[in-house]
């Protein structure tokens, strides 16, 4: 028997109006003992009513209730939603009487969007846009989100295994007829196709990561030398008292990271401890924490999408260490630009003040621009996931291998394969054991 969950949808703590969301068969029995409404109450419509403990009597609170009639709602069951006044003790009172009911129990993280998948009423992409839209920050996540909420991803996907099985199917048939053997038909019918959907598929996969980045996050550092006023920009840049600063060289030695949002990109700004190599070395008297410090900051650099290089603006040479880490997707600066600037460097650089802000606005500027470079807008549906990215691989190595194989049923096989991994994505095929993963990191009452 098919279990009946329960669970605070809305978030924790007082609030005006507190849901809780109850799905399963038995959502409506709980709802009518617990509420003055009868069971053929209107469904989809909203019912002022007083909710009354079943065992002492007392009123639980005055609410407004839904009944959503399977399969007509988001989980595809039966669906029952009180929206009580937020209070702590209302809440306690409702949820330990639903408790109490036959075959109720609290949900589990994720419950009850997998049992919406699981009843057909979405896909993969699409109940993994859903905890995306929850966590979304920033307008252009939200964009992201709704775009996958909305099939985009999974239309992308099951058009693209429509038309793989169509090519299936006629090498099915030519296996099957062999008399009527067409070597031609195979040729013309089957190749072209697989030709173009590898070629979409490349196009689809070599997009930078930026629907991953998107939704994870851009990764900036800030690089530099001991002192040269990283903290300081980061305190800026946070417009807050994040960072400890302070004259003495190796300040920083944990990695702060701090989240942005950018004109709609969602930014992860990390401050690093002051790159000072020599303490890298491992003779006595030589700070250890330091030394974790600096490996840590050097580990992040490489990880981050883009690095911002401080240099000293008081001191007359660039610091060797930062400079080893110009690249493209490096911004080089100097700081201090309110004092009288002693660097003396190869080419013009921006210059900037932690202590003015002086520079500060032509600084987000580029790093918005860097941002947009790499991942544009948000204008085209774009894959969101390493678990979407590696079935898209073996999708891409099954449709290369089917193009050389030798034998008839080979290419068939890996055809099958080809769908197969396609299906992976969306949940249109056996997929169970992705599920834990894809469910893992939803809160309850999702
Ligand atoms: N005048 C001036 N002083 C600055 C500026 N930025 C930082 N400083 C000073 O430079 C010193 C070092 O600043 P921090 O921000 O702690 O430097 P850091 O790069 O984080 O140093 P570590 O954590 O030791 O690697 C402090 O005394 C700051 O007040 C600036 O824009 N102008
Ligand atoms: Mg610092």
């Amino acid at each position: 028997m098919v279990e009946t969950i329960y669970a605070l949808a809305s978030g924790r703590g007082r609030a005006g109006v507190s849901v809780i969301r109850v799905s399963g068969p038995q959502a409506l029995h709980s709802l009518t003992r617990l509420s003055s409404l009868g069971d053929n109450l209107a469904r989809r419509t909203a019912h002022l009513t007083t909710l009354t403990n079943p065992v002492s009597r007392e009123t639980i609170d005055k609410a407004l209730v839904l009944f959503f009639e399977s399969p007509n709602s988001f989980t595809g069951e039966d669906v029952a939603e009180y929206h009580v006044h937020g209070s702590p003790a209302v809440m306690e009172e409702l949820l330990a009487c639903l408790d109490a009911q036959p075959n109720h129990r609290a949900a589990l993280p994720g419950e009850f969007t997998r049992r919406g998948f699981e009843n057909g009423k979405m896909d993969l992409t699409e109940a993994e846009a859903v905890n995306d839209l929850i966590n979304a920050q920033t307008q252009l996540q939200k964009l992201q989100a709704l775009r996958q909420l909305d099939g985009g991803l999974k239309q992308l996907y099951e058009g693209w295994s429509e038309r793989l099985k169509k090519a299936l199917a006629y090498l099915e048939a030519d296996l099957e007829f062999p008399d009527e053997d067409d070597a031609e038909g195979v040729s013309r019918e089957v190749y072209p196709v697989l030709d173009d959907l590898m070629h979409e598929l490349r196009e689809h996969l070599s997009d930078n990561r930026r629907g991953e980045i998107l939704r994870d996050g851009f990764q900036i550092v800030i690089i530099g030398a001991p002192n040269a006023g990283k903290s300081s920009l980061l305190n800026v840049l946070a417009k807050r008292d994040v960072a400890i600063v302070s004259d003495i060289a190796g300040t920083t030695r944990d990695v702060i990271e701090i989240h942005l949002d950018l004109n709609g990109y969602p930014v992860i700004l990390s401050d690093t401890a002051g790159l000072r190599p020599d303490q890298l070395a491992e003779e006595s008297g030589h700070d250890q924490i330091e030394a974790e410090g600096i490996k840590r900051a050097i580990k992040r650099a490489g990880e981050a999408d883009l690095k911002i290089l401080l240099y000293d603006g008081a001191q007359k040479e660039p610091d060797p260490y930062t400079l080893s880490m110009i690249d493209e997707n490096s911004i080089a600066v100097v700081s201090k630009a309110d004092q009288d600037i002693q660097l003396e460097y190869g080419a013009p650089l921006l210059q900037i003040s932690s202590k003015t802000n002086q520079g500060i606005d032509q600084l987000l500027k580029l790093i918005g621009e860097k941002i947009k470079e790499r991942i544009g807008g948000a204008e085209s549906v774009s894959l969101t996931r390493v678990r979407h990215r590696a079935s898209l691989e073996q999708c891409y190595q099954a449709l290369e291998r089917s193009k050389q194989a030798e034998l008839p049923e080979l290419l068939v096989e890996d055809v099958r394969l080809a769908i197969r991994h396609l299906g992976q994505i969306t949940g249109r095929v056996d997929v169970e054991d992705v599920l834990d993963v894809v469910f893992r990191d939803f809160c309850i009452g999702k």
